[in-house]
């Protein structure tokens, strides 16, 4: 979860804004992803802030807001239903050509809307390939994603959102 706050708080002041959060992202989506994917994403992102960090109605968010608010949202009965659901539309998202596959280029653009440096890129796209046949399939990415926030050990998945920072 550190790993995660870390992408969003740009300017090193241990608070995320909704803004950081949000507009940033959405803002490099609409930049990098065609128009048609990038409505999908945004869509999807923007529940995001409100399912992660405490609600529409909070502006910003510290660390420990922002576990609690996963710690909460983990309780949730539907948890497992819910994210496999969003990351299977994020997936939509991300695979630009709808091919049903995310291939290296592919990855690199979703990356590219959190700021992730393009080197970083092929070490997550090795470790999301859990087949290793060149390509992410719906179920890798969904399985990475869920991981990513379930588990505290060291799993491939950790790398789902680019480097591990913390
Ligand atoms: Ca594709
Ligand atoms: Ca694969």
């Amino acid at each position: 979860m550190r790993s995660f706050f870390i992408i969003f708080d740009r300017d090193l002041d241990c608070v995320v804004n909704k803004s950081d959060f949000v507009d940033w992202v959405e803002e490099r989506a609409k930049k990098y992803m065609s128009k048609e994917k990038a409505e999908v994403f945004c869509n999807l992102w923007d529940k995001e802030w409100d399912m992660f960090c405490g609600g529409a109605q909070k502006e910003k968010e510290n660390i420990n807001e922002m576990v609690k608010a996963h710690q909460k949202y983990l309780q949730d009965p539907h948890y497992h239903e819910k994210t496999e659901k969003w990351l299977s539309a994020c997936f939509d998202g991300v695979d630009a050509n709808s091919d049903g596959m995310v291939t290296m280029d592919e990855y690199a653009v979703f990356l590219e809307c959190f700021g992730v440096h393009p080197l970083s890129v092929c070490p997550s796209f090795e470790a999301l390939d859990a087949n290793h046949d060149g390509l992410i399939s719906r179920e890798e990415f969904v399985n990475a994603g869920r991981d990513f926030f379930q588990h505290t050990d060291d799993t491939p998945a950790k790398l789902f959102w680019g480097p591990f920072l913390a």
